[in-house]
Order: structure tokens, then C-alpha cells, then sequence
């Protein structure tokens, strides 16, 4: 009786598969290969930017689990029941992700695209080589997959700061909350957007968010790097800011609308690093092993992890 319904879009008979290997002793239904009239008996509901309405047609639901550690494409059903929602945490994803950072920090820093460019016109020229020492690092959204990302560029010299709505203390990192944070981009070089997308995260990455980080760093005009979510960032703003020199250079993963459009004029930027929402894709094996887990301690009577704030919306 204690049933799993999947509907997570892509991929949707493999990833039944797994899930079916690691649930042996319960019915998986996938959402996209089968579509029961009746969904009495289905207890959880694993999604990715589901079918909205279908939860609330499940009467046995108890617990709604995100593919992914954002949650953003649940709480966007209007219909969505009362009940609890676990997002997805794993070291697979974290890695994953903290990986992606350090990888488009250090293409900035070393100027990897300017080396593509001079490579493609068969050019060989040396260009002056900052530090990491010299340049901050600042990561809006201070969370698990911030503070990860905050310690592997701590490790490789640069410094860093953190902004998130409750204040921390982490060892080597300077911490900003709430209203600090014209301060915090003060002094940032390189800003990494790792915010989920919220009512109030909508468009934060803006012009006037741009023209307040640091212009005293070695290249003397800041990098932006977001791999949280797209409709945190204006991206009119970040072309118009790319033309005008106020971005030196910026690192997108995430975008307004996925995918990004043909006709978007970002393609067109030789300092624009875009990759298609990739930074930390879920590891499905990682996550039927996550889900399972979750439901033994929830039928054990345990309390579930990385619950979801629907008031705060992450
Ligand atoms: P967490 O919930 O652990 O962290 C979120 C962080 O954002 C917290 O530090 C939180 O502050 C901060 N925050 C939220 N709202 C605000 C606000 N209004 N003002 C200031 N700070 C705020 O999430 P994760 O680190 O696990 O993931 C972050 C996001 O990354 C996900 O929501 C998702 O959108 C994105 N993501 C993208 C992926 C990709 O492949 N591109 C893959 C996985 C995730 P506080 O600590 O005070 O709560
Ligand atoms: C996530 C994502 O939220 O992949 O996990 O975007």
C-alpha cells in the first residue's frame, strides 16, 4: 500500500528503473509511462517540475520529495497538499556543484576564454597573471551547496565572503546577512549567485546589485557566476552590463527561461561561459538510495531531513 509515484520528466523509464531496484518490495509507478485512474495507496511522490494538480489527487500522500535540491518547481502548484517536502542533499550533488564553481572561478582567473580566443587565431601571447590571494570571492545563498563551495576556494587561496539571511560563522570566511549586503559587494570581485529562487530572491542579480561589487580588483570590473536559479537574474541587465564593461566576465548555468533561447544575444559573448543547467545534475541512484532512506525513517516514525520551509519558499 505504501506506494511511490514518480514524475520526473526526463529519462522517465530508466530512472523508474532504478528507483524500482532500490524499492523492490513496492509498487513504482512513473508518471510519464502509466497514468492510474486511482492513486489511493500512493503514499510519495518523487518530482522534477511535475504535472500540477497531481498531488493533490493523491489522497494518501504523505510526503513530497524533490529530484533536485531546489524546490522551487514544487511550491510553484497552486494546488500543492499540506504535507511535508524533502529536498534532495547528497555529497554526489554538493560535489558536483562545488566542482562547477571552482571550475568557472578559476576559467576567470586564469582567463581561460581570452587563451580560447588566442588559440583559435593560432596567437601567442602571455597575459599578466593575478593571484588567487588578490581577489574575493563572494557567494550569495550561504547554504549547503554555498559553504561547500566557500571552503574548496578558501583551500585554493582566495578570499571569501558570504551573504545568507541568517548570519554564520565559518572558520576563514567573512559572513554577511540580511542588510549587510551592500557591504558585502563592496569588496567582491567575483560574485557566485547560489540563492534558490524565491519571492524575494525574483531578479536580484540586477544592474544596480551589479554597479555596487568592486571595481579595485586586477581586472579592474567584476565576474558573475550563477548556478542557483534563472529567474533570480535580470538577463536584459547582464548583456547590457557585459557591453558596457560593468561585468568583466560572467559564469551562467541557470537562466530566466530554460532552454535558453537561440535568439538570446548572451551566446554572443566571448566572456560568457553557458552551460545548459548542468552544474549539479542529481546522481539517480544517489537520489532512489536519498528517498529510501527518508521513507524507512519516516514509516519508522523518525523525523525526515532537509525538510522545506514553504513559508520562506527553500
Ligand atoms: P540551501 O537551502 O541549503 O541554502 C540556501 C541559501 O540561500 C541559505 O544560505 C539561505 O540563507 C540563503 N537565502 C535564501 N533566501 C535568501 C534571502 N532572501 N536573502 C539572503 N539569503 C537567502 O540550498 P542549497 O545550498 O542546497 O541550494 C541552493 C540552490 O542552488 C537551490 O535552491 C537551487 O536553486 C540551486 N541548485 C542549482 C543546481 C544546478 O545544477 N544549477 C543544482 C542544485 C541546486 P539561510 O542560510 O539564512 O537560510
Ligand atoms: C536542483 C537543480 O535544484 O538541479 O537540484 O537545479
Amino acid at each position: 500500500m505504501n506506494h511511490l509515484l514518480l514524475d520526473i520528466k526526463y529519462e522517465a523509464y530508466a530512472r523508474a528503473k532504478i528507483f524500482g531496484e532500490v524499492f523492490a518490495d513496492r509498487k513504482i509507478v512513473s508518471w510519464s509511462d502509466e497514468k492510474p485512474e486511482n492513486l489511493e495507496g500512493f503514499k510519495y511522490i518523487v518530482c522534477w517540475d511535475h504535472e500540477h494538480g497531481l498531488p493533490a489527487k493523491m489522497p494518501d500522500l504523505e510526503v513530497v520529495f524533490s529530484l533536485g535540491a531546489g524546490v522551487d518547481h514544487v511550491l510553484s502548484d497552486p494546488q500543492l497538499p499540506d504535507v511535508p517536502i524533502v529536498r534532495f542533499v547528497d555529497p554526489s550533488l554538493t560535489s558536483r556543484m562545488s566542482e562547477w564553481i571552482v571550475l568557472q572561478v578559476l576559467m576567470h582567473l586564469r582567463q581561460q576564454r581570452r587563451y580560447d580566443l588566442q588559440q583559435s587565431r593560432c596567437r601567442w601571447q602571455e597575459l599578466q597573471q593575478p593571484e588567487a590571494r588578490e581577489l574575493v570571492v563572494g557567494i550569495m545563498g550561504m547554504g549547503v551547496l554555498g559553504q561547500e563551495a566557500a571552503r574548496k576556494l578558501k583551500t585554493l587561496g582566495f578570499q571569501v565572503r558570504g551573504w545568507s539571511r541568517s548570519k554564520k560563522q565559518l572558520d576563514g570566511i567573512e559572513c554577511f546577512s540580511g542588510a549587510e549586503l551592500d557591504g558585502f559587494l563592496s569588496g567582491t570581485d567575483i560574485l557566485v549567485g547560489l540563492l534558490p529562487h524565491t519571492k524575494h530572491t525574483t531578479g536580484i542579480f540586477n544592474r544596480g546589485l551589479f554597479e555596487k561589487l568592486s571595481r579595485l580588483g586586477p581586472f579592474q570590473a567584476p565576474v558573475f557566476i550563477n548556478a542557483g536559479r534563472g529567474k533570480s537574474q535580470v538577463e536584459t541587465d547582464i548583456v547590457s552590463c557585459l557591453e558596457d564593461g560593468t561585468l568583466h566576465g560572467v559564469s551562467l548555468d541557470v537562466f530566466e527561461e530554460e532552454p535558453l533561447a537561440a535568439s538570446s544575444p548572451l551566446w554572443g559573448f566571448s566572456n560568457a561561459v553557458l552551460t545548459p543547467h548542468m552544474a549539479a545534475t542529481s546522481d539517480i541512484r544517489a537520489l532512489a538510495s536519498y528517498v529510501h532512506e527518508q521513507v524507512m525513517r519516516h514509516e519508522a516514525g523518525k523525523e525526515l531531513q532537509n525538510l522545506v520551509d514553504p513559508e520562506a519558499g527553500y
